[in-house]
């Protein structure tokens, strides 16, 4: 149980893109839970306002209040914007850190923008601090942060929690600098990361680029700094997200596909648009199953929902293109006059309604390359009907499959395995299906956000 004297503490959250304070359940668990945690706390959300200005971050604050919870945000300006946040965090990190060393991209400019987004946000923050604060900032877009606060004197707890994958020391050490990035890290007494591959590799790298300790019991020791690394992998609103599959806007959404579908069933795709997603290697292993299976063409579909992101970054526009054409490849090859394979839609669907498109699909293709978590697959599986549930093919590179051992787990690279799991999904049982469900349901509830946010808060409780 967490001490009354910690309940008590303010709590500060810092992350780049933040809110909203209001139907919290539009913008997904995440939201929830430090929405939740913040007006338990009482507490500060502070972050990139969204907008890009000449003021950049020396813009006025922009502040909005809700009961126990205030909002506050600043601008980035144009350079911030291109440096920053679609070239040091989107053009470098992203990808070294999603195991990319191909696309990466390594500059100067992008790594002095990125020191510079850290400064600046610290010392936004700085004045908003209050002595008893506990502080929790968010992601790659702020490693630095942590150690520019301190730097300003701040000795509050400070903890960080990583959403995406740490790679593999060697991965890492091909980043110029990787050695200030990780120091940096260790000016935080909490390190968060989604899954015990991501918390090897991290202690790995310390213990290799650091002379680190692991020292047991979540203690480790680098840098001159002693600190606590654990995995929290992040769960949903779990029942929440099953209350939208159930109620109207999902319904709404279903009878409308169960008309399109006239009997046919539908295998559903729900990613950003993102080279991590692995969508182009799923639409080649759907093509691999009409072409080994052929008993199922006229008779299943895909729907790939891919609302796009980054679009200034080119890799992101790239892969757009070729899933257009591999998409038009594939339903060129396949298609009859009232059957299209593939469906592939890149404009996003309300939650409500999306709860229902997963609900409507008796399987999930979830097969990134490399993913921190994956929400996608613990969505998919909340919206399920209890007595019939649909099947979940989750990747073994999702930081998911760690804790979601009874989805069909597999390898994206290898079309023929995809090809033979969707086959198998579509052969299961009742009785199978239902088992695998329950088991997996049972967990998400168990690591639901809520939870997720409590257990990392206890640590940095101290
Ligand atoms: C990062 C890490 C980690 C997608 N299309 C629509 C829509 N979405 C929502 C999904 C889901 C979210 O976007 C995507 O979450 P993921 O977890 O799949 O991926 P990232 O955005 O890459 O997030 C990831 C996560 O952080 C949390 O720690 O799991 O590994 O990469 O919630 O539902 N939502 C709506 N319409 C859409 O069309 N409303």
């Amino acid at each position: 149980m967490m001490a009354d004297a910690a309940k008590t503490k303010r709590l500060v959250v810092v992350s780049n893109r933040v809110g909203p304070l209001k139907d919290t359940g539009k913008a997904g668990g995440l939201a929830v839970a430090l929405v939740d945690m913040l007006r338990e706390r009482g507490g500060v959300w502070f972050g990139w306002s969204g907008q890009v200005t000449d003021a950049g971050t020396f813009s006025e604050l922009h502040r909005e209040r809700s009961k126990t919870v205030d909002l506050a945000t600043i601008d980035i300006d144009p350079a911030d914007n291109a440096e920053f946040y679609a070239g040091y965090a989107n053009r470098t990190l992203w990808p070294v850190l999603h195991y990319r060393l191909d696309i990466a991209e390594f500059s100067p400019a992008f790594e002095a923008g990125y020191r510079r987004v850290n400064e600046r946000f610290a010392a936004r923050l700085l004045p908003l601090l209050r002595a008893e604060d506990q502080i929790w900032v968010h992601d790659y877009h702020f490693f630095h942060l942590g150690a520019e606060l301190r730097r300003m004197g701040v000795e509050n707890r400070i903890g960080f929690f990583l959403h995406i994958p740490f790679p593999p020391p060697d991965m890492l050490s091909a980043l110029p600098r990787h050695r200030d990035l990780v120091r940096s890290l260790l000016a935080y007494d909490v390190i968060g990361l989604q899954t015990d591959r991501d918390r090897r590799h991290f202690i790995d790298y310390l213990k290799e680029e650091a002379n680190g300790v692991d020292l047991g019991g979540h203690r480790v020791r680098a840098f001159d700094r002693e600190v606590t690394v654990a995995a929290f992998p992040i769960g949903i609103d779990t029942e929440g997200f099953h209350g939208f599959a159930e109620g109207p806007e999902a319904k709404r959404e279903r009878t409308r596909l169960e008309r399109h579908l006239n009997g046919r069933r539908q295998i559903v795709g729900v990613d950003r648009i993102d080279y991590s997603k692995g969508i182009p290697h799923r639409f080649r292993a759907v093509e691999r199953f009409f072409e080994e299976y052929p008993e199922h063409r006229g008779k299943v579909s895909l729907l790939q929902v891919a609302p796009p992101s980054r679009s200034e970054v080119d890799a992101y526009m790239d892969i757009r293109r070729e899933l257009e054409h591999l998409a038009g490849h594939v339903n060129g090859r396949f298609a009859d006059v009232d059957w299209t394979p593939i469906r592939f839609i890149t404009r996003g669907f309300p939650r409500r309604a999306l709860a229902g498109v997963y609900r409507a699909s008796r399987l999930a293709l979830v097969t990134p390359l490399r993913d921190g978590m994956n929400l996608v697959a613990k969505e998919y599986v909340a919206a399920q009907d209890h007595e019939d549930p649909g099947v979940l093919l989750l990747s073994r590179f999702a930081g998911a499959a760690e804790t979601m051992g009874e989805a069909l787990i597999v390898n994206p690279y290898a079309a023929d395995e995809v090809a033979l799991a969707i086959k198998s999904a579509f052969d299961m049982p009742l009785d199978e299906r239902r088992a695998r469900h329950d088991a997996l349901y049972a967990r998400l509830v168990e690591g639901d956000a809520r939870n997720w946010a409590n257990a990392f808060l206890r640590l940095l409780d101290g």
